[in-house]
Protein backbone atom coordinates (compact mmCIF):
# COMPACT_ATOMS: atom_id res chain seq x y z
CA UNK A 1 0.00 0.00 0.00
CA UNK A 2 1.41 3.27 -1.22
CA UNK A 3 0.89 6.05 1.67
CA UNK A 4 1.13 9.58 0.76
CA UNK A 5 0.76 12.63 3.20
CA UNK A 6 0.17 16.63 2.37
CA UNK A 7 -0.34 19.30 5.29
CA UNK A 8 -2.43 22.35 5.37
CA UNK A 9 -5.33 24.74 6.70
CA UNK A 10 -7.94 23.78 4.41
CA UNK A 11 -9.95 26.94 5.70
CA UNK A 12 -12.75 27.74 3.47
CA UNK A 13 -12.86 24.59 1.81
CA UNK A 14 -12.62 24.88 -1.93
CA UNK A 15 -12.56 23.46 -5.28
CA UNK A 16 -8.42 24.06 -5.01
CA UNK A 17 -8.33 21.99 -1.84
CA UNK A 18 -10.32 18.95 -3.68
CA UNK A 19 -8.63 18.95 -6.43
CA UNK A 20 -5.27 19.08 -4.45
CA UNK A 21 -6.41 16.26 -2.60
CA UNK A 22 -7.99 13.85 -5.75
CA UNK A 23 -4.34 14.65 -6.88
CA UNK A 24 -2.94 13.60 -4.10
CA UNK A 25 -4.64 10.01 -3.34
CA UNK A 26 -4.19 9.28 -7.57
CA UNK A 27 -0.39 9.02 -6.65
CA UNK A 28 -1.28 6.23 -3.98
CA UNK A 29 -3.72 4.44 -2.56
CA UNK A 30 -3.78 5.93 1.52
CA UNK A 31 -3.83 9.77 2.03
CA UNK A 32 -2.70 11.01 5.64
CA UNK A 33 -3.51 14.86 5.38
CA UNK A 34 -1.57 16.76 8.40
CA UNK A 35 -4.09 19.66 9.45
CA UNK A 36 -2.45 23.03 10.64
CA UNK A 37 -4.40 23.68 14.06
CA UNK A 38 -5.63 26.76 15.49
CA UNK A 39 -2.33 27.83 17.53
CA UNK A 40 -0.26 26.90 14.78
CA UNK A 41 -1.79 28.92 12.44
CA UNK A 42 -1.60 32.12 14.31
CA UNK A 43 1.59 31.77 16.04
CA UNK A 44 3.52 29.79 12.75
CA UNK A 45 1.16 31.63 9.65
CA UNK A 46 -0.38 34.42 11.42
CA UNK A 47 -3.44 33.11 9.88
CA UNK A 48 -6.68 33.14 11.29
CA UNK A 49 -9.32 30.51 10.30
CA UNK A 50 -12.97 31.13 10.05
CA UNK A 51 -13.44 27.16 11.37
CA UNK A 52 -11.93 25.67 14.09
CA UNK A 53 -9.44 23.26 13.45
CA UNK A 54 -12.44 20.18 14.60
CA UNK A 55 -14.78 22.02 12.14
CA UNK A 56 -12.36 21.92 9.12
CA UNK A 57 -11.18 17.90 10.27
CA UNK A 58 -14.77 17.19 10.19
CA UNK A 59 -15.07 18.51 6.32
CA UNK A 60 -11.76 17.00 5.72
CA UNK A 61 -12.45 13.38 7.22
CA UNK A 62 -15.80 13.72 4.39
CA UNK A 63 -13.49 13.52 1.74
CA UNK A 64 -13.42 10.17 -0.47
CA UNK A 65 -10.08 10.72 -0.93
CA UNK A 66 -9.12 11.18 2.84
CA UNK A 67 -8.14 8.33 4.88
CA UNK A 68 -6.20 9.94 7.76
CA UNK A 69 -6.42 13.45 9.72
CA UNK A 70 -3.63 14.45 12.08
CA UNK A 71 -2.35 17.37 13.44
CA UNK A 72 0.01 19.81 12.22
CA UNK A 73 1.25 21.27 15.37
CA UNK A 74 4.83 22.43 13.40
CA UNK A 75 6.67 22.79 10.82
CA UNK A 76 9.77 20.64 12.25
CA UNK A 77 6.97 17.33 12.28
CA UNK A 78 7.19 16.48 9.02
CA UNK A 79 10.11 13.79 9.06
CA UNK A 80 8.68 12.39 12.12
CA UNK A 81 5.33 11.92 10.48
CA UNK A 82 7.23 10.46 7.15
CA UNK A 83 8.65 7.70 9.76
CA UNK A 84 5.66 7.51 11.95
CA UNK A 85 2.57 6.77 8.93
CA UNK A 86 5.55 4.98 7.09
CA UNK A 87 4.81 7.68 4.16
CA UNK A 88 6.22 6.94 0.32
CA UNK A 89 5.19 10.18 -1.11
CA UNK A 90 4.88 13.84 0.38
CA UNK A 91 2.78 15.62 -1.56
CA UNK A 92 2.06 19.99 -1.53
CA UNK A 93 0.73 22.14 -4.33
CA UNK A 94 3.79 24.02 -6.16
CA UNK A 95 3.34 27.27 -4.50
CA UNK A 96 5.65 25.16 -2.14
CA UNK A 97 8.29 24.38 -4.72
CA UNK A 98 11.41 23.42 -3.65
CA UNK A 99 10.50 24.62 0.53
CA UNK A 100 10.43 20.79 0.85
CA UNK A 101 13.41 19.17 -1.18
CA UNK A 102 15.18 17.99 1.87
CA UNK A 103 13.02 15.36 2.95
CA UNK A 104 14.10 13.40 0.10
CA UNK A 105 17.07 13.96 1.67
CA UNK A 106 16.10 13.18 5.08
CA UNK A 107 13.74 10.28 4.81
CA UNK A 108 12.93 7.38 1.90
CA UNK A 109 9.82 9.32 0.68
CA UNK A 110 9.50 11.42 -2.43
CA UNK A 111 8.32 14.91 -2.82
CA UNK A 112 6.07 15.83 -4.98
CA UNK A 113 5.12 19.49 -5.92
CA UNK A 114 1.34 19.47 -7.85
CA UNK A 115 0.28 22.81 -9.74
CA UNK A 116 -2.10 24.67 -7.64
CA UNK A 117 -5.66 25.28 -9.11
CA UNK A 118 -5.27 29.05 -10.19
CA UNK A 119 -7.78 32.10 -9.42
CA UNK A 120 -9.06 30.52 -6.37
CA UNK A 121 -7.80 30.75 -2.77
CA UNK A 122 -9.35 31.13 0.69
CA UNK A 123 -7.57 34.57 0.88
CA UNK A 124 -9.29 35.42 -2.22
CA UNK A 125 -13.19 34.11 -1.36
CA UNK A 126 -12.54 36.24 2.08
CA UNK A 127 -12.01 39.39 -0.03
CA UNK A 128 -14.68 38.76 -2.67
CA UNK A 129 -17.00 38.58 0.41
CA UNK A 130 -16.06 41.29 1.96
CA UNK A 131 -16.70 43.61 -1.45
CA UNK A 132 -19.62 41.99 -1.82
CA UNK A 133 -18.77 40.23 -5.04
CA UNK A 134 -21.06 38.14 -5.19
CA UNK A 135 -21.62 35.77 -8.84
CA UNK A 136 -23.28 37.43 -11.28
CA UNK A 137 -26.76 37.86 -10.43
CA UNK A 138 -27.90 36.61 -13.80
CA UNK A 139 -25.76 33.50 -13.61
CA UNK A 140 -28.28 30.21 -12.75
CA UNK A 141 -25.81 29.42 -10.24
CA UNK A 142 -25.74 30.44 -6.54
N1 LIG B 1 -3.89 24.60 -2.99
C1 LIG B 1 -4.04 24.37 -4.36
N2 LIG B 1 -4.76 25.24 -5.09
C2 LIG B 1 -5.35 26.31 -4.53
C3 LIG B 1 -5.23 26.53 -3.14
C4 LIG B 1 -4.49 25.65 -2.38
O1 LIG B 1 -3.50 23.39 -4.90
N3 LIG B 1 -6.05 27.17 -5.32
C5 LIG B 1 -3.09 23.65 -2.21
C6 LIG B 1 -1.89 24.29 -1.54
O2 LIG B 1 -0.79 24.37 -2.44
C7 LIG B 1 -1.61 23.30 -0.40
C8 LIG B 1 -3.01 22.79 -0.04
O3 LIG B 1 -3.87 23.12 -1.15
O4 LIG B 1 -0.82 22.21 -0.88
C9 LIG B 1 -3.55 23.46 1.20
O5 LIG B 1 -3.51 24.86 1.01
P1 LIG B 1 -3.62 25.80 2.32
O6 LIG B 1 -4.78 25.37 3.13
O7 LIG B 1 -3.49 27.21 1.86
O8 LIG B 1 -2.31 25.36 3.14
P2 LIG B 1 -0.99 26.20 3.40
O9 LIG B 1 -1.33 27.46 4.11
O10 LIG B 1 -0.25 26.25 2.12
O11 LIG B 1 -0.26 25.28 4.50
O12 LIG B 1 3.32 22.83 6.42
C10 LIG B 1 2.68 23.21 5.21
C11 LIG B 1 1.51 24.13 5.48
O13 LIG B 1 0.64 23.61 6.46
C12 LIG B 1 0.74 24.39 4.19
Amino acid sequence: MKRIITYGTFDLLHYGHINLLKRAKEQGDYLVVALSTDEFNWSKKQKKCYFSFEKRKQLLEAIRYVDLVIPENAWEQKVTDISLYQIDTFVMGDDWAGKFDFIEEETDAQVVYLPRTPEISTTQIKKDLEHNKLRNINSISC
